[in-house]
């Protein structure tokens, strides 16, 4: 068979209308899921996207791993390969107050002779990520792992459609000439919403679910079946570049807008500010924002702005001088408490336990708390019915704070402990002066689980 004039004719058109519905497929998954501004209805995408697959499949040599319907998952390569970042990944030295982050600041000030812009962003309360580009294209994606070696997760992360299969035009002009490969790095995270539904659905169906949304994104993004990842809601934040000397940006607020050239996910709320009043702003207005935030975020990353000042301060052995995570205190939520149940130790103490309607606190699902002690829920006045207050500090065992007596029902019951133990029915004493009560059987299977447990 001779190739006609014709037939090379209509292969180029071919090849262009594949370019071209490509481009136009990027353009509107950026518009969808990073500006959340679409222009086009879902059939209309669809619409191109099976007109895509379709040239694709009938012609496999027009196929290409930076294609849009390559976000599907399925094929399964090396993907958990470790993969060596081109430049550690570090950690945050944290603040856990304001007058820890003002040490930081005036530490800061005193090191550059003046107060020097600071960029201050939300920190995502996600799992981190870098992606390799060489030439524009997506090539790798690698969790942080130890921060020197993660893991290829880079099928995956394909299947997130935030993050661009290619950069666009605008931001990738901003790379230096000669640079071949750069490596950006940000967060991954599922909407709490998102999180919610997916552990409903676990539930119904007797699978596993997962204690917060954090573990839930790392849990989709390292999934051996891609197609599974695909199915869960992901999205990324951008923040970051290994070689910040690769492109045009002489700082991190340059930076953010470069990513956003690029057409990368960037967090809308950052804010530039030139004095520690602003920056205690703006960690005052997140921690307000934080529970209307579709995400989890756990604080305020605090930046030097300029790349050549961030040079200067230099690193620790673990993090960068220039930057310091501002943590949130912790979070307290209100449920209603269903029960009180009694927990017997290896040592036959009984700890009262609250088992509550389940609640999100501080990036965890809550659905038992602490009591203490018997005393404790006198003091407390806290009944089976009431809606409680439970805090969560850290990674420290919930509790709950207290009732909150103007929504107590009628029919709340007081709670007082058990005469026997609930595992082996043995009389509970209380010691002279002690608060706990205990279950002092040799003979409890209570006590002996938890012996097991504990060994
Ligand atoms: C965020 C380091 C630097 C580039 C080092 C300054 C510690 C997790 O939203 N900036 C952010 C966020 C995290 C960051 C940096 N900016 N490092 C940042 C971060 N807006 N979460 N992190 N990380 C990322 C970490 N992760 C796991 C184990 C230990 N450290």
């Amino acid at each position: 068979m001779s190739n006609s004039a014709e037939d090379t004719v209509s292969e180029e058109t071919l090849a262009e209308r594949v370019l071209r519905l490509r481009k136009e497929i990027e353009y509107h998954t950026h518009r969808y899921y990073v500006l959340d501004d679409p222009e086009i209805s879902d059939a209309a995408f669809d619409s191109l996207m099976r007109e895509l697959r379709d040239i694709e499949q009938a012609h496999p040599e027009l196929q290409d791993p930076s294609s849009p319907t390559q976000r599907v998952g399925g094929a399964v390569g090396n993907q958990f390969a470790p993969v060596v970042h081109e430049q550690r990944m570090y950690s945050l030295d944290n603040a856990m107050n304001f007058e820890e982050l003002d040490a930081w600041m005036e530490r800061t000030e005193a090191a550059l002779g003046s107060f020097v812009p600071l960029v201050c962003e939300l920190k995502i309360d996600g799992s981190s990520l870098a992606l390799t580009y060489e030439q524009g294209k997506l090539v790798r994606a690698a969790t942080r792992g130890d921060g020197t070696t993660g893991e290829d997760v880079t099928v995956n992360v394909r299947t997130v459609h935030d993050v661009p299969l290619r950069l666009m035009d605008e931001g990738y002009k901003g790379i230096h000439a000669g640079i071949p490969s750069v490596e950006l790095r940000g967060e991954i995270y599922m909407p709490k919403s998102s999180f919610e539904s997916l552990n409903a659905q676990a539930e119904a169906m007797g699978t596993k679910t997962f204690a917060n949304p954090r573990n839930a994104a790392a849990g989709s993004l390292r999934q051996k079946d891609a197609s599974v990842t695909a199915e869960r809601d992901l999205s990324t934040f951008m923040y970051a570049i290994a070689r910040e000397a690769s492109i045009e940006a002489t700082g991190q607020w340059e930076l953010l807008e470069w990513l956003r050239a690029c057409g990368f996910h960037v967090n809308p709320d950052v804010r530039r500010c030139t004095s520690a009043k602003e920056v205690h702003e703006f960690c005052k207005e997140c921690l307000e924002k934080r529970e209307s935030l579709p995400y989890e975020i756990d604080g305020v990353v605090v930046k030097v702005d300029s790349f050549a000042l961030q040079e200067e301060l230099g690193y620790t052995a673990r993090a960068p001088r220039w930057a310091i995570a501002y943590k949130f205190p912790p979070e307290e939520k209100t449920t209603v408490l269903r029960d009180i149940t009694v927990q017997v130790g290896r040592t036959g103490a009984c700890t009262p336990v609250a088992e509550l309607d389940p609640v999100l606190v501080a990036g965890s699902t809550v659905a038992r708390a602490t009591l203490h002690n018997e005393d404790e829920v006198q003091r407390k006045d806290v009944r089976i019915g009431d809606t409680v207050i439970v805090r969560k500090a850290g990674d420290v065992i919930p509790e709950v704070l207290r009732p909150i007596l103007s929504l107590r029902p009628a029919d709340a019951k007081v709670w007082t402990m058990p005469k026997v133990c609930p595992s082996c029915g043995s009389p509970l004493v209380r010691e002279e002066g002690e608060a706990a009560y205990r279950c002092v059987s040799l003979d409890c299977p209570a006590q002996a689980q938890e012996r097991l447990m504990h060994w």
